[in-house]
């Protein structure tokens, strides 16, 4: 069977709490239901990990080189600012699929630029937690 990591970062541990009107009310439980969820309905198994701390980003990317077979990240704001996390998507020969809840071409001028775009297979951004059905989606067709 086929296996998904799902990789949130910086304050998504805090989703649900605070602007709604930017990223609705669900819950960080919520997205791993809905994976969870996806990943049955699509035949995948699925594993969550959550920091907000790069660095511990960047280990969870080198180990899921010998342990996934695809990776599903929101970065959260560090797709804006990391060099380093586009390093580790580049260092490892595992498909990304870069994923935000918000449109962030809709969103301020800084958020219009993510270092990890080049370093993954594709984005899907601004359909809530739906982004992340999407991502899984994705990756799962270029397993069949
Ligand atoms: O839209 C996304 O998924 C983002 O990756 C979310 C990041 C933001 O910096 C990116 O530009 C776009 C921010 C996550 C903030 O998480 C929240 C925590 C508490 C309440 C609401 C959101």
């Amino acid at each position: 069977m086929s296996s998904v990591l799902v990789i949130n970062g910086p304050n998504l541990n805090l989703l649900g709490t605070r602007q709604p009107e930017v990223y609705g009310s669900d819950t960080i439980e919520d997205i791993e239901a809905l994976c969870r969820d996806t990943a049955t309905e699509l035949g995948l198994s699925v594993s969550f990990f959550q920091s907000n701390h790069e660095g511990a980003l960047i280990d969870k990317i080198h180990e899921a080189r010998t342990t996934v077979d695809g990776i599903v990240l929101n970065a959260g704001a560090y797709s804006h600012t990391s060099v380093a996390l586009h390093d580790a998507l580049k260092s490892v020969d595992v498909p990304a699929v870069e994923v935000h809840i918000s449109n962030i071409h809709s969103r301020e001028s800084f958020r219009h630029h993510s270092y990890l775009t080049p370093a993954a297979i594709g984005i899907v951004s601004g359909f809530g937690i739906q982004s992340y059905a999407l991502a899984m989606r994705a990756l799962a067709s270029r397993y069949s």
